[in-house]
């Protein structure tokens, strides 16, 4: 299965990814995670990317594409994957089409996991006392939001056009959104 997991930052994407990717037997690709290696690895895309993600802006659409198509080429990316973080606005989505018609995986289905602000810089605050991440920090968060708000959010209507989207509630425990995503999979 070739899966989109889209939602606000700190909804929940990360955390199910990691259960999903047992229950479904597919990698889970989350480009925030591979450019956090790069930042940790000091490789030139690390350099560059650092400091746009700790003021919780977005990375450059081809830096991120590359990344990601790197990825995609590994052997265990051929049966599926869930990716996580990506596309993160229109241009991407086209990016990612073009991609994905070139390596024929087109993409399958897309979950929205929904969850309200309040309860997201909650969850990030949580984190932050928990990982010390460096873009957890109230004011990266409010503009991780503002971010999501004005580029990320028309992702949803653009899959939800090509009728991909199942949107699920991402309120309750770990658990509860997770029989809700396998739910909406299965139904
Ligand atoms: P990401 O790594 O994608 O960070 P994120 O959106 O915060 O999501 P994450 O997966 O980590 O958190 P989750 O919601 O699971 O991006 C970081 C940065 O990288 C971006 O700001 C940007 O700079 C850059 N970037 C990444 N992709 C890019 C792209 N495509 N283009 C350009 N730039 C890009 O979880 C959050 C917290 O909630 C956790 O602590 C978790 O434990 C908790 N939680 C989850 N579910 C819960 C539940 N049901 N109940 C209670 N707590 C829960």
């Amino acid at each position: 299965m070739r899966l989109v997991l889209l939602g606000a930052p700190g909804g929940g994407k990360g955390t199910q990814a990691a259960q999903l990717k047992d229950e479904l037997n597919v990698p889970h690709i989350s480009t925030g995670d591979l450019l956090r290696g790069a930042v940790q690895a000091g490789t030139p895309l690390g350099l560059k990317a650092k400091a746009v993600m700790e003021a919780g802006d977005l990375v450059s659409d081809d830096l991120v594409l590359g990344i990601l198509e790197d990825r995609l080429a590994e052997d265990d990316a051929s049966n599926g994957f869930i990716l996580d973080g990506f596309p993160r606005n229109l241009v991407q989505c086209e990016m990612l089409d073009g991609l994905l018609t070139r390596i024929e995986q087109p993409i399958d289905v897309a979950v929205n996991i929904v969850v309200p602000e309040e309860v997201i810089v909650e969850r990030i605050a949580s984190r932050a006392q928990q990982e010390g991440r460096a873009d957890d920090n109230e004011e990266t968060v409010r503009n991780r939001l503002k971010v999501y708000r004005e580029q990320t959010a028309p992702v949803v209507d653009y899959y939800g056009e090509r009728d991909l989207v199942h949107t699920v509630d991402g309120l309750g425990t770990i658990d509860e959104v997770f029989d809700r995503i396998m739910g909406a999979l299965k139904g």
